[in-house]
């Protein structure tokens, strides 16, 4: 299970695109989750993306619950015998405290369905915003599971 979490406008939705044509290409069966249920058209962009590469998405209607979208998901890649689960959360800053929490429980509602999974978190940055922790380590927040 991989969790593509960052900053707004960041790439982390064209970087799933480019893991699920690379994971698609190596033979594994991939299946996308459109957790980004916030920005508009955010889900319509990752539709696209399934269809350019040819992999199936889980997707509800915008506003809905993300954490509901990524339990979905992994029910369905579970249920299909999914390789590889990739889901798209929306953009946001790492020093909104109640904006990181909702990531936790993402994370927290995919491993109910499968507690031992491989999962990875991963955070997308740009290359400025990549040096911002370094100059200003006061603006992370604690550490969250
Ligand atoms: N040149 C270049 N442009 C990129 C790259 N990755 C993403 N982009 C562009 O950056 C813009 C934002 O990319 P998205 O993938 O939508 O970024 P995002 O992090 O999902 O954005 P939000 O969901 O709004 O937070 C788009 O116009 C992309 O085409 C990259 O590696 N190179
Ligand atoms: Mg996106």
């Amino acid at each position: 299970m991989i969790m593509v979490v960052g900053v707004n406008g960041v790439g982390k939705t064209t970087t799933i695109g480019k893991l699920a044509y690379n994971y698609n290409k190596a033979g594994k069966s991939v299946l996308l989750g459109a957790a980004d249920t916030f920005r508009a058209a955010a889900v319509d962009q990752l539709t696209i993306w399934s269809e350019r590469v040819g992999v199936p998405i889980v997707k509800q209607q915008m506003g809905s619950d993300p954490a509901a979208v990524a339990f979905d998901t992994v029910q369905s890649g579970v249920s299909r015998g999914s390789d590889v689960i990739i889901i798209d959360t929306a953009g946001r800053l790492h020093n909104k405290l109640h904006l990181m929490d909702e990531l936790s429980k993402i994370k927290r509602v995919m491993n109910k369905v499968i507690p031992d999974a491989p999962m990875k978190c991963s955070w997308c940055w740009t290359a400025p915003q990549a040096r911002t922790p370094w100059n200003r380590p006061n603006s992370l927040p604690p550490p969250r599971k």
